[in-house]
């Protein structure tokens, strides 16, 4: 289909995708038989239909899940490569993908197998596919900030391979400002910062995510719309927020796509970015997250355009690098 070509045609960057929720029931069934791993479904039919949530937390309990079956080293690089092989078919030049180490050293999984299997395939998308990434490691707000600290302990060893902290999971009752130290001390191991704020949760969590987490960007930011001050701010700031239209309606933030605001954001001079989010679970990966703007919203190709331009810009690699890619 015509639109949908020059949706995928257009060159785009990435910047709010967890790794574990590319997970494709294919490969989740592969992982699940390679490594004796018993999961709660016989069919991809059976697990397509347990794919329908009411809420974060719903997704959340599910997608953990499905991380059981990720193991051994192999098996973060299949994860990633099968990730930047869609990059590839979608046009998606640049990527900086989260990794949630908490839900597998919990499991008993060196932090080091994790990101070990994901960096080796990210220096592969490097150099076989001409897809350049940055690694942002997230924190699982609903554990408690001591949890947290092991996990950056445990990253220090690998700091060349990572870029930014975030943090995600369960929102509502875990404000950024809970985090505060474990932030304030990765900025000081020289690590940009990101976080989850104002997806499920009030406006005043972006302020916080702001204020005392000092992000560089701002995941997800859609209830920004219901504080005026706060909107302000991030025009004159240029604040960068990366929306998950597909991961909004599935996990209704929205209760239809014709309701999101987006475009509306865009227009006031918000600098909104286009992501996926978690496609293997919420029916889309970059392009389908374009397609529906443009059936539901009437996107016009200026503003993809201006969407894809807000990500390049809100990007963390070099300058030089970003001029390449306008
Ligand atoms: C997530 Cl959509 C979303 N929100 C918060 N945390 C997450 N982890 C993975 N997907
Ligand atoms: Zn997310």
């Amino acid at each position: 289909e015509i639109n949908f070509d020059w949706l995928n045609a257009l060159p785009k960057v990435e910047l709010h995708l967890h790794l574990e929720g590319s997970l494709e029931p294919e490969l989740m069934f592969t992982l699940a038989k390679r490594n004796n791993v018993k999961i709660p479904f016989t069919s991809v039919e059976q697990i397509k239909e347990a794919y329908q949530f009411n809420n974060l937390q719903d997704f959340l309990d599910i997608y953990y899940q499905g991380a059981d079956v990720l193991v051994v080293e192999q098996d973060f690089y299949d994860l990633t490569w099968a990730y930047l092989l869609k990059c590839q078919q979608q046009n998606v030049l640049h990527v900086e993908p989260f990794f949630d180490p908490q839900t597998h050293t919990a499991r008993g999984i060196d932090f080091s197998t994790i990101i070990d299997g994901i960096n080796r395939a990210l220096v592969d998308g490097r150099e076989k596919l001409g897809i350049s990434s940055e690694l942002i490691l997230c924190f699982l707000r609903h554990l408690s900030e001591d949890d947290a600290f092991i996990t950056l302990q445990q990253a220090i060893p690998h700091l060349d391979k990572i870029k930014a902290v975030g943090l995600d999971s369960s929102e509502k009752g875990h404000p950024p400002e809970k985090f505060s130290r474990v932030f304030a001390k990765a900025r000081e191991l020289g690590l940009l910062t990101v976080a989850h704020a104002g997806e499920e949760g009030p406006a005043e969590y972006i302020w916080t995510a702001l204020n005392d987490l000092k992000v560089s960007r701002v995941d997800h930011g859609v209830s920004a719309i219901f504080d005026k001050a706060l909107m302000e701010y991030l025009i004159a700031a240029q604040m960068p927020l990366t929306i998950c239209p597909l991961s909004n309606t599935k996990l209704k933030v929205f209760a239809d796509m014709s309701e999101h605001t987006i475009l509306q954001m865009l227009e006031l001079g918000v600098c909104v970015t286009v992501n996926s989010d978690d496609p293997a679970y919420f029916g889309g990966y970059m392009t389908e997250n374009f397609v529906v703007l443009r059936d539901s919203l009437a996107m016009t190709k200026a503003q993809a355009k201006r969407l894809v331009s807000n990500s390049i810009k809100g990007s963390f690699t070099s300058l030089e690098y970003k001029n390449t890619m306008q």
